[in-house]
């Protein structure tokens, strides 16, 4: 919901609200030791659809520059699986579109530099835009000249007059990130070349109320989008909606989306549109018994922690990640119940979790101190985690898996 609370694509004023997760702190701004006792913001996080639109989204608008520039320290690179699948990200439009030197790709929240270093490696120009210092620092260090800006129309029109235009742009966990939704896809219609095409990846808002994925929701995500909101949104700005490709394993079911100036959709594209017609998830409907099933989700974790520890286990956390923070602070699970919750991401050692204040360290950590079970908190990528984790389970070492119901593995 914009600051006149309307809706963030249409303007529209019925937004419903079908979930509320109380005062949150902000889902990255992990704390030093120091900063424990200090003072720890907290904001309204409720979620709403627009039966206009369809488009879902939260209420609260807190200011970027303190989700994405203060309190910052994601690195794409901590995830292989991801490295992965964002090469062949790279490598698909490289083939398709005969991408070379004269061409130009600009990634949205360039981050590290994880995805535009494998199109420079192929020879391809390339410009990152990411405000976030930390990360764009790295990416400067791998090669990827990196704007440390926002984007945004009056971007867009910055570098056409310096005389540049993009052949692919990539936007991947971005445009759920942005309060400005119309002004962002504004200027990706400024930006690309008349025949470009826009690749934009975000979580599948079906997959994330089928699935239960509550705790993805939080400050830095503005948006949580369908096909339905997406055409609705491009075609607003003279862009159409022509492909989508569908990656269940990453974050929890993300939607790849091609979006270009020229309207050719395909079979696809037309599919899934349909799907959501016939399954109401363009509706307010499909997202009322949402919070019913969160609290499920929730009971059931915390009583299975509690049995576990008044049992004599002892317990820890694997991902110190932003969805941790909504899923601990929410089911108030803190230090009484897991000693340490570990990360690869070397930034976040020695840290705390917002709100919970659980400390975080490395993942050697559990062979080290043998917790009986771990949490996986970063459930959406389960299988990469237990696979690393062979030897902690091979010693008794037992999973928890929260999402899309607690398991125990
Ligand atoms: O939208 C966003 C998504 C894409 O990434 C951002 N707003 C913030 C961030 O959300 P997150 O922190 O919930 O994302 P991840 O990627 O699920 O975080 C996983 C955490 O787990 C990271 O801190 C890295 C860590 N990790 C690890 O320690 N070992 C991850 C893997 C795969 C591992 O093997
Ligand atoms: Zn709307």
């Amino acid at each position: 919901m914009s600051a006149d609370g309307a809706c963030r694509s249409c303007g529209g004023k019925a937004l419903e609200v079908f979930l509320s997760l109380g005062k949150m702190p902000l889902p990255d701004a992990f704390l030093t030791g120091d900063a424990l006792s200090g003072p720890e913001p907290r904001y309204p996080l409720d979620a709403a659809v627009c039966p206009d639109c369809s488009l879902v989204q939260i209420l609260e608008e807190v200011p970027p520059e303190k989700l994405f520039v203060e309190n910052y320290l994601y690195f794409s690179s901590f995830s292989d699986a991801l490295l992965g699948h964002s090469r062949d990200h790279a490598l698909g439009p490289i083939a398709s579109r005969s991408l070379g030197p004269d061409s130009l790709v600009v990634e949205i929240a360039s981050n590290d530099g994880y995805l535009l270093k494998n199109f420079a490696e192929a020879g391809v120009p390339v410009l990152g835009i990411d405000p976030a210092p930390e990360p764009a620092r790295a990416a400067e260090a791998a090669g990827v000249p990196t704007l440390q800006e926002f984007f945004g129309t009056d971007l867009a029109r910055r570098l056409v007059a310096e005389g540049r235009r993009a052949d692919v742009i990539v936007a991947n966990n971005v445009m759920a990130h942005v309060p400005d939704l119309n002004g962002f896809v504004e200027g990706l219609a400024v930006l690309l070349a008349d025949d470009g095409l826009i690749s934009v990846e975000n979580p599948y808002v079906r997959d994330l109320v089928d699935h239960g994925e509550f705790d993805t929701i939080y400050h830095e995500h503005f948006c949580y989008f369908s096909c339905t909101s997406v055409d609705t949104l491009v075609r607003r700005h003279g862009l159409f909606l022509n492909h989508v490709e569908y990656f269940p394993d990453l974050h929890g079911g993300t939607l790849r989306w091609h979006i270009a100036k020229r309207e050719e959709p395909s079979d696809t594209v037309r599919g899934y549109l349909a799907e959501e017609r016939r399954r109401g998830v363009d509706t307010p409907a499909f997202y009322r018994t949402f919070a019913t099933r969160v609290a499920k989700v929730r009971d059931d974790l915390v009583s299975l922690l509690r049995e576990l520890h008044d049992g004599g286990a002892r317990l820890a956390g694997y991902g110190a990640a932003a969805k941790a923070t909504i899923l601990l602070n929410y089911a108030g699970i803190g230090t009484d119940l897991l000693d340490f919750i570990v990360d690869r991401n070397v930034h976040k050692h020695g840290m705390y979790m917002p709100g919970v204040h659980i400390p975080i360290t490395g993942p050697e950590a559990l062979l080290e101190r043998s917790p009986d079970y771990t949490v996986i908190l970063a459930w959406n990528f389960r299988a990469e985690i237990i696979g690393q984790q062979a030897e902690y389970a091979a010693r008794g070492g037992r999973f928890v898996v929260p999402i899309p119901a607690v398991e125990v593995v």
